[in-house]
């Protein structure tokens, strides 16, 4: 599958735009999504296409949900989020599979090998297999675009929800994308027919009857379809490939013999077995897994390399040169010797006041995922469980179980993450008659993934006035009497009441509210200074780690010497509350 680019008729794309042009220009109607990196620039992106509807759910299962109502009322429907959101919609996406689609049902998988900002580097080639649903990897952007257009032909032809696979390369590089218009597809509206929709045994026993049948027909289709192509080179080697890898071998070994599958699940045996007998070295490349090299070898066919251990981390293009033994000039890796930078928290972030008092009482601290868990990072050090989001209140109520108190302990959550997935373990908490404190980090955002719009902002992912979720409202209305708000700035009075929440007898709920930073860059607000006379050196400003407060500590003093960058301070006030000197103050005009 190539296309001719015409510069006139094209644009720099990435590979989540090009995704959401494809969605476009196959005339999608609805497209939903939960954010998460590296796919949340799809959606933001489709926000901006006329004639699409495109929202943020609050997490991945309604979206797919909702993917899947919209699909049955006969509208193309892009549903998309990142590796581990499919976790969460495994649920409906393996019944949803015997379901099968009316209008074209695709779902984009955006993996992170490499954890460039993940719990987990799962490889979610598995879940095709697992929902045997059809898989297609794109290279490029423009392949991004030409797959997701096929992806709903493929839908619609073999009454199937797609998988559509990407990893952090392919969803973040730019390349060349040819444009083209945006052909309607009238949604049919929604037509009874209990026998394909309504998943009892009995009908779901014949469904699945289908679902098989129909993987041998794909497996069929993908002998010839154009996805799935043999590049004839140097027959002395072969390399079997999909999505990033290809670009790397196409590098590292440009005269290759090259068998480029578009579609990785199901695979085309013939075509593989021709494949194989047509060279002489034969090679499998790819990230992760052996995802391709199992089933493979699995075939009887002998590949040149021994069997692939599962990887780790990202495949670079010099370690598939290596794989394919091209002699290197031995150079430095682009990121070597580059001291690391980890993520931290802004200056004037209310996450690290919060944590700050937190800190300070000295409690276990059962962690969610958010900005806030880089909390974890000295100098706060307050994190000490952190599992997948919506995980802080169940494992906080199961450690309090274990152990018989609640007193010595908090969950921290933000207000996405709560709205995910954090409500129904709240409700457990109540139920079995917990006692546990959940603080929730209210920022008003999304604001790990790039500030994107959920239902506690009260706005919708095209930035309109939608009805806005209390927060308060939600934890009162499953049976938390104590409910307080407080501003996490205000680090005594945060303290004090977390503090009492600790001593009850009864679950607490403590919403830290304070606007996420970045989005209130706009508000005049004074920088702070240390006044050197009054600072006594304890160095406790330096215990909350805000960038804007510098070390600067002569070598050999034992009494810390410290100073505010006045370029950095976000002008918060924190440092001054939580000094005992009285030695921070506002730098007045
Ligand atoms: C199942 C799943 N979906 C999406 C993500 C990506 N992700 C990480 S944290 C986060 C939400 C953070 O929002 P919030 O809880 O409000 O905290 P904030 O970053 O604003 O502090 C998201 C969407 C993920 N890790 N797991």
């Amino acid at each position: 599958m190539t296309t001719t680019i015409d510069p006139a008729m094209s644009a720099l794309l990435s590979g989540d735009e090009a995704i959401a042009r494809g969605a476009f220009e196959a005339g999608a109607r609805v497209a939903t999504a939960y954010p998460g990196t590296p796919s949340t620039e799809i959606l933001e992106s489709l926000v901006g296409y006329e004639g699409v509807q495109a929202q943020w759910a609050p997490n991945e299962k309604v979206a797919l949900e909702v993917g899947v109502g919209a699909s049955l009322a006969g509208a193309r429907t892009l549903v998309s989020m990142k590796h581990v959101g499919l976790n969460v919609a495994s649920d409906p996406l393996l019944t949803a599979s015997y379901v099968g689609v009316r209008g074209g049902l695709v779902i984009v998988t955006a993996d992170d090998p490499g954890m460039f900002s993940s719990q987990n580097e799962q490889d979610n080639r598995h879940y095709a297999r697992l929902a045997k649903v059809p898989m297609l990897e794109p290279s490029d952007s423009q392949e991004a675009k030409d797959f997701t257009i096929a992806a709903f032909e493929l839908s619609e032809r073999f009454d199937t929800p797609v998988l559509l696979r990407i990893t952090t390369r392919i969803a973040h590089s730019n390349s060349l994308v040819a444009l083209g218009g945006r052909a309607e597809h009238e949604p049919s509206g929604f037509v009874s027919e209990p026998a394909k929709t309504v998943m009892v045994p009995g009908n779901a026993r014949r469904r699945h009857e289908l679902v098989e049948s129909r993987t041998k027909a794909l497996a069929e289709y993908a002998e010839t379809c154009s996805l799935n192509r043999i590049e004839k080179g140097d027959r002395r080697m072969g390399v079997i490939v999909s999505g990033v890898a290809y670009q790397y071998v196409k590098e590292a070994r440009p005269r290759a013999s090259i068998l480029k599958l578009g579609i990785t699940n199901p695979l085309p045996k013939k075509l593989i077995r021709q494949f194989a007998k047509s060279v002489e070295k034969l090679y499998v490349v790819e990230e992760l897994d052996p995802f391709l090299e199992e089933q493979i070898r699995a075939l009887g066919i002998k590949l040149a390399h021994g069997p692939s251990e599962p990887k780790q981390g990202e495949l670079t293009p010099s370690m598939v040169a290596d794989l394919l033994g091209v002699r290197r000039r031995k150079g430095r890796e682009a990121a070597e010797g580059l001291p690391p930078r980890p993520p931290g928290l802004c200056p004037g972030c209310g996450h690290r006041a919060l944590l700050t008092a937190v800190k300070r009482l000295k409690v276990f601290v059962s962690g969610d995922i958010g900005c806030y868990t880089l909390g974890v990072q000295p100098p706060l050090q307050t994190m000490d469980t952190c599992i997948c989001m919506g995980a802080s209140i169940g494992v906080a109520h199961g450690v309090e179980k274990a152990t018989g108190r609640s007193d010595n302990m908090v969950a921290v959550i933000g207000d996405s993450t709560f709205v995910h997935s954090g409500i129904t373990p709240l409700i457990d908490v109540v139920y079995n008659r917990g006692a546990t404190t959940v603080i929730i980090l209210d920022n008003e955002t999304v604001a790990m993934t790039g500030h994107q719009e959920h239902p506690a902002t009260g706005k919708t992912a095209g930035g309109e006035p939608t009805n806005r979720l209390s927060l308060e409202d939600v934890c009162r209305g499953v049976g938390v009497r104590d409910v307080t708000v407080v501003d996490p700035y205000d680090v005594k009075k945060t303290q004090k009441v977390l503090k009492a929440a600790l001593g009850r007898a009864e679950p607490s709920v403590i919403i830290a509210r304070r606007r996420c930073v970045l989005l209130d860059r706009d508000r005049v607000r004074h920088p702070y200074r240390i006044e050197a006379e009054r600072c006594v050196g304890c160095g406790q400003c330096l215990g909350h780690g805000c960038p804007a407060i510098a070390d600067v500590t002569p070598e050999g003093s034992r009494k810390k010497r410290v100073e505010i960058v006045a370029q950095l301070c976000a002008g918060c006030g924190v440092c001054a509350e939580i000094c005992p000197a009285g030695a921070i103050t506002e730098v007045s005009e």
